[in-house]
């Protein structure tokens, strides 16, 4: 059957900052740029992000490309540490402010949309090493002093900002599961930094309300949405824990102005709620978001806690739990380790509709990452990447389902327009629908870019 979907519905795609810039001209290192000068073995093949897919220098192209492939909505960031000078005087960097105009103002040219993110895993790593970075409230304060320049500097012309993208990433790559510097496995410190980042998050919008811009603000949320292995009561317990600790956390926190009740009672029979002040609380109540982005990749499947938590929040992380979830039956993105599902995309369609007002929102990231696409090449040089057409189909399928049912979706990104450089994974995962040789960066249109161009063009497919 052919889906249609409305006539203005955001075609886009993803990127960020320190994934397709490269590290060019930047003052300040981020943490992912410190992680890896001190430890490239720990990246995949051992490639760090000094190049990345090289958009400092390739920007116009790779806006050309992006245009050529149906893209209406682009998302990137803005890194604190290439604008700002001066981290704590707050100053900006005039090279990187004509950078970022220059790119603002092509993609504009080209008739895309822009969307700026804030925050992507790049914290300055000075401002951690001074002062222990997310666990730090005056970290906070100098972030929302970085989210005013941009709003400042940029805000005539981007009309959609988002203070961070996956809180709980940092939450768990830093402090629980030791994938990102520092590799600190600290479940109290964990609470604060997810305490913090909400902090963050709400400032930043009070800052943008208080500008009187005529944009909107949110933020992006990976949700993972929780499904109970058995139906045990122990598993679907652990099921409801993992919901608050990972999604509900920060959707109601965002959306409802407060924390899940049930989650601060957990934390606080622990001894381990964050240090809030009534004045805090009153700024995250009175800053919720316009709209939000949602990422979503995988779901978990979630089983009672098997091992004796070194931590307190290790106890409520369902991490270790949909890791050793393997089923024959279970269609797996073999190279990500990660379960495909999209009927997902329909529950958290519903979750939003019915438990969060239908606020606007926004499929801000999904993707098929495969490691050795060259494999798919074919003799003209063009990867023919069926299997993503597949997978974007599948989850449009149950997007659209969740739409005519009332959810006020606005847009489909995929995870990445290029293919650019992944954290840990480097160059390993290529998600884009547009190749880059890595060591080339010459870039090339796959398969599924034409096939996207026309989705685009024709907002339906069959
Ligand atoms: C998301 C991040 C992206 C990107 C993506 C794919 O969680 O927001 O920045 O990294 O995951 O990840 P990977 O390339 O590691 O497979």
């Amino acid at each position: 059957p052919k889906l249609t979907f409305p006539e203005n519905f955001w075609w886009g795609a993803a990127t960020s900052g320190p994934q397709s810039e490269g590290r060019f001209h930047k003052k300040h290192a981020n943490m992912f740029d410190y992680f890896y000068e001190i430890k490239p073995e720990v990246f995949y093949k051992h490639q760090g992000p000094d190049t990345a897919s090289n958009f400092y220098n390739d920007y116009k192209e790779d806006i050309r490309l992006m245009k050529s492939a149906g893209l209406k909505v682009v998302r990137t960031s803005i890194q604190w540490s290439r604008l700002i000078d001066d981290l704590e005087k707050n100053t900006v960097n005039d090279e990187a402010v004509k950078f970022y105009n220059a790119v603002i103002d092509e993609f504009l040219a080209q008739g895309i949309t822009p969307m700026m993110n804030l925050h992507h895993f790049d914290l300055p790593v000075e401002l951690y090493h001074k002062y222990g970075g997310w666990e730090s409230k005056y970290v906070v304060d100098l972030y929302a002093g970085f989210a005013e320049q941009c709003f400042k500097l940029f805000g005539d012309r981007v009309k959609f900002w988002f203070t961070h993208n996956e809180p709980l990433v940092v939450v768990e790559g830093e402090y629980l599961f030791e994938f990102h510097y520092p590799q600190k496995v600290d479940g109290l410190a964990a609470v604060q930094v997810a305490y913090n980042l909400q902090l963050a998050s709400s400032k930043a919008i009070a800052s943008y309300r208080s500008l009187n811009l005529d944009g909107k603000i949110g933020v992006i949320l990976n949700l993972t949405p929780p499904y109970p292995a058995t139906d045990e009561k122990e598993d679907v317990r652990a099921s409801e824990i993992a919901d608050l600790w990972l999604n509900r956390l920060y959707m109601d926190a965002s959306v409802k102005g407060e924390f899940p009740q049930e989650l601060v009672e957990i934390l606080e029979g622990e001894q381990a709620l964050w240090q809030a002040t009534e004045e805090e609380l009153a700024i995250i109540k009175n800053n919720t978001v316009d709209l939000l982005g949602i990422n979503f990749y995988h779901p978990n499947r979630v089983e009672r806690p098997k091992y004796s938590p070194n931590s307190l929040a290790v106890d409520f992380m369902p991490d270790k739990f949909w890791r050793d979830y393997e089923k024959a039956s279970v269609r797996m993105n073999v190279d990500k380790g990660w379960e495909i599902y999209p009927r997902a995309v329909y529950d958290i369609a519903k979750d939003i509709q019915e438990n969060y007002g239908n606020i606007d929102w926004f499929m801000s990231e999904n993707g098929m990452g495969v490691s050795n696409e060259e494999r798919y090449m074919n003799a003209s040089g063009v990867i023919e990447d069926d299997y993503r057409i597949q997978f974007i189909k599948e989850h449009l399928y149950w997007l659209h389902q969740a739409m005519e049912e009332g959810s006020n979706c606005l847009g489909y990104h995929l995870w990445t327009p290029i293919d650019c450089w992944s954290w840990m994974n480097a160059y390993r995962n290529r998600y884009g629908l547009i190749s880059t040789n890595i060591h080339t960066q010459e870039k090339t249109l796959k398969k599924s870019a034409h096939w996207f161009k026309q989705l685009s063009d024709t907002n339906a497919f069959e």
